[in-house]
């Protein structure tokens, strides 16, 4: 699907975006949806379209049988021989939920005992390496309800446009996000960030490199968020124990789905740590999963949650996703993820169809 504008990071830029749905279908029964946002290439994430077709044909979608529906808690247990591709499972693991929800005729958020009716939006600009543009896109986005700014840095695009837009738009909720694109050696670029009151600063350094957050979060005073480095629950109990993060960036797809997203955010609540949904530029399908976690009680930022047309001209979904003019969005309270899958849409978007028949016989 074409993005209405390229989303540009310090690691790549995306113009159109390429991903794997997933169906499942209970035999004459009910559909489930789920969304592998993968990406072509493996720069923000090790898994591409390829390899999560493959992972998914040759590993996951056969142990679907072993797994009782009506728990798809149990999916990531069935499948935990396989390591890694956490995103390849969350699609999986998702649509079983989507299905499970559908078939108790109840909302997805209110089965994973949800607490809003309305979640808190932000939005995430990619690097513009133009200044007006930058502060005019801003400016839009506020102007629509928004809640929070964040912005895409790197390396020759962080204090300036950072100092900026707290000289046009004064004290609004603003964070920045490195994608990993600096190192220790940096920590006076943060120093300098320090004095603009952000909200958080997220992933400054390396995506493997806790110990060395820790260390950066003793020398600077704005919160880091931790987003490529938190793989799973694992990567959230060092991370919190050692410091490395006093916020957390859940993003369902890569830690593995629901489960291990419930698991993250129930830790971080246990410890003290506040935390909020992050996501990559899902399709209207990926949202409603973001959705629906985005009502649980320790969600304590906004959330990289947008509105359909911030991503897309059209997206595949009935009713799109749209923001409130206080910057929320409803949660829907149809079964499900809640919105109505466009498969017209999907058939004219969609490149191939990879059919996996899973049978006990
Ligand atoms: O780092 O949060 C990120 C998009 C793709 C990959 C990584 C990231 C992002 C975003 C956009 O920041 C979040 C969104 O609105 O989906
Ligand atoms: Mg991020």
């Amino acid at each position: 699907m074409k993005l209405k504008t390229p989303f540009e990071t310090s690691f790549a830029k995306t113009v159109d975006r390429h991903c794997v749905l997933v169906e499942v279908e209970e035999e004459g029964g009910e559909i489930g949806w789920g969304e592998i946002p993968v990406d072509d290439n493996p720069y923000y994430h090790y898994e591409t379209v390829e390899t999560s077709l493959y992972i998914v044909k040759e590993f996951l979608a056969p142990k679907l049988l072993e797994v009782d529906f009506s728990k798809p808690a149990d999916f990531l247990n069935a499948v935990s021989k396989v390591r890694g591709y956490m995103m390849a499972k969350a699609g999986l693991e998702m649509a079983l939920w989507d299905l499970l929800a559908k078939i108790k005729n109840k909302p997805l958020y209110a089965l994973l005992g949800g607490v809003k009716t309305k979640i808190v939006s932000g939005v995430s600009i990619g690097i513009i390496g133009n200044m007006n543009s930058l502060l005019k896109s801003v400016s839009k986005f506020l102007d629509e309800g928004y809640r929070r700014i964040k912005i895409k840095i790197k390396h020759g695009w962080d204090i300036e446009p950072v100092k900026m837009i707290r000289k046009v738009f004064g004290d609004i909720p603003l964070h920045v996000d490195a994608n990993a694109a600096y190192t220790l050696e940096n920590v006076d670029i943060f120093q300098e960030l320090d004095k603009y009151h952000l909200l958080m600063v997220e992933q400054p350094l390396h995506y493997e490199d806790l110990a060395e957050h820790a260390e950066l979060q003793l020398k600077i005073k704005t919160p880091i968020c931790l987003d490529e480095s938190i793989k799973g629950i694992y990567d959230a109990k060092a991370a919190i124990k050692l410091g490395s993060c006093r916020i957390i960036n859940i993003k369902p797809a890569r830690v593995g789905g629901i489960e291990e997203s419930m698991a993250i955010h129930d830790y971080a609540l246990k410890h003290g740590i506040p935390v909020w949904i992050g996501g990559m530029l899902e399709t209207g399908i990926g949202r409603g999963f973001q959705v629906a976690l985005a009502t649980l009680p320790n969600i304590k930022y906004p959330n990289d949650i947008s509105a359909s047309n911030r991503y897309y001209e059209e997206d595949i979904v009935e009713p799109p996703w749209t923001l409130n003019n206080d910057g929320t969005i409803t949660v829907p309270q149809k079964p499900g993820i809640g919105v109505e899958v466009l498969e017209e849409k999907i058939e004219k978007y969609s490149k191939r169809t990879l059919e996996i028949k899973v049978s006990s016989v």
